[in-house]
């Protein structure tokens, strides 16, 4: 079931007049909100996020409904966002690039139509409007909401990114990350470059199972679950398991190079896109700030080995990562003002090597 909004009026922020430093001034109408992450509140001031809705699978059999086919899918995503961005990792690492087309939106959240207030995501109106962002290159879709609204005439859910697009059934494929990453690994493997690479292989799949489950709800959802609380109890509980979580990550991490072992898995892949995003932004934003990720020599170490694996780092946009969280969430930030550190770079040396495959 839809939440309905528990914020109540809110600012919000006239983002036609974004200006070239990308402040932008607030605007003096009350709005409320609907249908967005930040008002999936329980009502003991919760974080609770709903499950996603398009859940077909890309197959390598010829004969399915959604066949693996080189050219006719097309991945939509935010580089601000960690969900998506596993998706694009798996375009990059498993070679799919040319095989599966995709494009950015812009990084801030917008009015998606005069004829209600939900803010979402919205294409740019020229590929110069912000690097990295373009014009939806299929069906002209002013927003990441025409889509669904294309898909499905009825669609009652929240308009996320990622979106695996079908072109030619004008349709949505799936818009859950896990699962797609999942068809990413195998559905294409006569297209993609590096076919052998097995990110969820039989022999690994039990464990990396049982570690999805607790990095999922204690870490990659777990930020999310201090920064949207809204009872002091509901931040306190998600930070103590976050740091719980982190902490098992450090002592793992202290013996091996992955976190399922000595070999890339999904797990790493999922658990990289909530590091790489935690002291830019989840420290001060969501308030995850107990420790830094560069105070777990180990972990920060990890994130800057994923970081250089040849690829990932054209799935990293800084810029896009900051202005999206930062100025997105005006009941958290409410000026959108954007903090100016730490600039970390990922591409110094790490001492990962010292563990042999
Ligand atoms: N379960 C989804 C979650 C995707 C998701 O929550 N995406 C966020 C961006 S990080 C979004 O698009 N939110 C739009 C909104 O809340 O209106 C997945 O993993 O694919």
């Amino acid at each position: 079931m839809r939440p309905r909004s528990l914020l109540g009026p809110i600012n919000t922020f006239n983002l036609s007049e974004l200006s070239n430093n990308y402040n932008y001034k607030l605007n003096k109408n009350l709005v409320s909100m609907a249908r967005s992450s930040l008002e999936e509140i329980s009502d003991s001031g919760a974080f609770v996020r709903s499950a996603s809705t398009f859940r077909n699978f890309i197959s390598s059999d010829q004969n399915s409904q959604f066949p693996a086919e080189s050219g006719r899918y097309h991945l939509y995503i935010s580089y601000a966002c960690p969900w998506a961005c596993r998706c694009l990792s798996y375009l990059y690492i498993k070679g799919l690039n040319k095989a599966i087309s995709f494009s950015a939106v812009k990084p801030i959240w917008e009015r998606t139509k005069d004829t209600d207030e939900y803010m979402g995501w919205v294409f740019p109106g020229s590929k110069i409007e912000l690097p990295g962002a373009e014009p939806d290159p299929l069906n002209g879709a002013k927003s990441i909401r025409e889509l669904y609204e294309i898909a499905s005439a009825n669609y009652t859910g929240k308009y996320t990114v990622p979106v695996l697009w079908d072109k030619k059934l004008k349709t949505i494929v799936n818009n859950e990350s896990s699962e797609i990453i999942r068809m990413f690994n195998t559905a294409f493997n006569n297209v993609a470059d590096s076919p052998t690479l097995d990110l969820y292989p039989a022999n690994l799949r039990a464990q990396i199972d049982e570690t999805n489950d607790w990095t999922y709800d204690s870490i990659n959802n777990g930020v999310y679950r201090c920064g949207f609380a809204k009872k002091q109890e509901a931040y306190n509980e998600a930070a103590r398991q976050l740091y719980e979580a982190l902490d098992k990550c450090e002592n793992i991490l202290s013996k091996q190079r992955y976190i399922c072992g000595n070999t890339l898995t999904e797990a790493d892949i999922r658990l990289f896109v909530t590091l790489i995003r935690f002291d830019e932004v989840y420290a001060v934003h969501f308030k995850c700030n107990k420790k830094l990720l560069r105070e777990f020599p180990n972990l920060f170490n990890y994130t800057k080995d994923i970081f250089q694996i040849p690829g990932i780092s054209s799935t990293v946009n800084m810029e896009h990562m900051k202005l999206h969280y930062y100025g997105s969430h005006p009941s958290i930030n409410p000026f959108g003002i954007v903090p100016v550190g730490p600039n970390i770079d990922y591409s110094a040396p790490h001492d990962r090597e010292r563990f042999s495959a």
